[in-house]
Formats: structure tokens, sequence, C-alpha cells
């Protein structure tokens, strides 16, 4: 006898929307009206006292995805700091959640089991971008907003151009305005417009995403980065959400009204960034797609990943 196909759907969404829920609760916990609240970062040490300024002293745990991390490896490029600060890549582990490492460290195969090493008892996410330092087996600090700060001050004794200063002081209220908008409403708001539980929540993020690219859209027209003439870590802060954009954002999370490929300035600016030294090596758009759509999957349970849109406009514009 044929099961009526509006029976199948029907069990289908209420034991799906079950399960949806649960999985979404604990990938992206949401608070009362179903918005993505994003955890604080717990580890906020400085160089300073114990952890001194050395080479070859420090890692970074990161993965090729993971726009947090990509602000980091962007700022040790551009000041030329490879040589003095490894990285360690992880890869995402798409059934169990979280990152694994490249070998085994310290008894550790997981970064979470690396963080309750350094750690007993953490209960916290273990997140990349990670930076360790090797001396004392402790997490200096696991806040990308934090790390970039420290690439940019810290090692310039070790830096292939210390002359760059990302965040000169005549600029930093202004970085600190722009920093907090694009945090909100485009580097989170993407995250909020993806792991919104609600339809409310999607809306509201989307909407105040799209205030804010059609804003910095406009600006773009007269200057060349966000604070004027230089560029600043806040534009690194933007880059690195606006390059996953039309090849995960756009389409994985919702943030479908626009690409950046129809914005004229803002695909500029992002292939302008995209085109300093050291930058495209960055970029990993391979890994990008699988980490996404593989391994986010109550986002995509079909595991299908999509093939790359058209990024030619970031070798083909010329600044
Ligand atoms: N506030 C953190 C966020 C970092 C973050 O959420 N990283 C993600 C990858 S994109 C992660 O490692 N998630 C693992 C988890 O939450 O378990 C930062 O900016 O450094």
């Amino acid at each position: 006898m044929a099961i009526p196909p509006s029976w199948i759907v029907q069990t289908g969404r209420s034991i799906w929307t079950q399960i949806w829920q649960l999985m979404m609760s604990q990938l992206a916990p949401p608070n009362d009206r179903g918005e993505y609240q994003r955890p604080q970062s717990e580890f906020r040490n400085q160089i300073e006292g114990k952890y001194s300024a050395q080479p070859h002293r420090y890692r970074l745990y990161i993965g090729w995805s993971c726009p947090w991390a990509h602000r980091t490896l962007v700022v040790r490029a551009l000041k030329g700091l490879e040589d003095a600060i490894e990285i360690v890549v992880l890869q995402g582990d798409a059934n169990a959640g979280g990152w694994k490492l490249p070998k085994s460290e310290h008894d550790c195969q997981t970064l979470a089991q690396l963080y309750r090493f350094a750690k007993p008892g953490y209960t916290g996410r273990s997140t990349v971008p990670m930076l360790w330092d090797t001396q004392t087996y402790s997490i200096v600090n696991n806040e990308s907003a934090e790390i970039i700060e420290i690439l940019n001050a810290e090692f310039n004794e070790y830096a292939q151009h210390p002359e760059l200063d990302l965040a000169p002081i005549a600029l930093q209220e202004s970085i600190a305005q722009w920093n907090e908008t694009v945090y909100q409403t485009v580097n989170n708001g993407v995250y909020r417009c993806g792991f919104a539980q609600t339809q409310a929540a999607y809306d509201r993020a989307h909407a105040e995403l799209f205030a804010t690219l059609d804003e910095i859209e406009l600006l773009l027209k007269n200057q060349d980065y966000l604070c004027g003439d230089l560029l600043t870590l806040a534009d690194i802060r933007l880059f690195t959400t606006l390059i996953r954009f039309d090849v995960v954002y756009h389409n994985l999370f919702k943030c479908n009204r626009r690409q950046i490929r129809d914005y004229p300035h803002l695909q500029a600016y992002t292939a302008k960034i995209y085109q300093l030294p050291g930058v495209a090596a960055t970029c990993n758009f391979p890994t990008i797609l699988q980490d996404y759509y593989g391994n986010l999957f109550p986002l995509n349970p079909g595991g299908i990943i999509p093939q790359l849109p058209d990024l030619s406009y970031l070798v083909e514009l010329k600044s």
C-alpha cells in the first residue's frame, strides 16, 4: 500500500525540525529571540610578563576556512612574520565537529584536547585562531581581534615589514568605530543570518548586513580604505568576510540580496587587498567551500558541495 506523500512530508518535517533545532542549539546557541550569540573568547593574554616577544616561540593554530583565523594569516603575511611565527593548519572534523590536529601533540589529537591540556577542566569552545606558547605549553590568546593587534605591534623586531603599522594612533578611533559596526553587522552579521533560528532574527540580521555593505560601497567611491587612504586592521577584518561572501555566505547563509561582484567599489576594494603581496596565498577557496558546506551539517544535510562561483574579479581588476 502506498504511503500518502503528505504523511511522508509531515512526518519528515516534524522529525527533521526537532533534530535541526537540537543541532542548531549546539552549533549556535541562540538567545530567546532565536538570534545567534557568539560566545566571548576566554584566553586574553598579551605579549608581556611571562610571554615575551621571541621568534619561533609562538605558534598560530588556524583552519583555512575560518574567517577569524584568516585575519591573523593576512596580518602575519603583510608584516612578514612567516619565519618568526609558525602556523599549524588544522582540519575540520565533519563528524565530531571541532578541529583535528595534523599530528599528535602532548597526546592530543584534537584542538579541544589541546585546550584541556593547557587548561584542565576547560569547558568553553575550542576555537581557531589560537596563539600557543611552545615554552610554557599554554594558550596566550584565542581572540582574533587581539591576536592581529599583537602581530601588528609586538614582533616588529622579527618582522620583514616592521614599518607597516596597521593601527596608527591617529586612526585608532576610526578603526574602533568601524570594527564595532562591521563586527556586529558583517563579520558576525553573516553568521547571524546563517545561524538565525527564527524568521524575525534572520530578517533583522539580513537588513543590517546589507545596510552596512551599502554604506561602505558609498564610502569607497571617495576613498581607498575604511579609514581613509591607509590600509588598517579594520580593512583586514572586513576583507576576510568579503572574500567568503560570494563563495559561501550568499548562498549557504542566505545573505542573498547581492553578491560582492554586484558592488563595483566593494569588489575593487576586495580585489585590491587580495592582490597585496602574500594575501592571495592565505585564501584557500576549495577548503572554504568544503568546510562550510561539508561540516555545517544542519545547514546542508545533503552534503553537496557547490562549484566555486566566478571570482575572476579578484585577479582581473587592477588597482
Ligand atoms: N571570537 C573568536 C571566534 C573564533 C571562531 O568562532 N572560530 C570558529 C571557526 S570559524 C571555531 O573554531 N569554532 C569551533 C567551535 O566553536 O567549536 C575569534 O574571533 O577569534
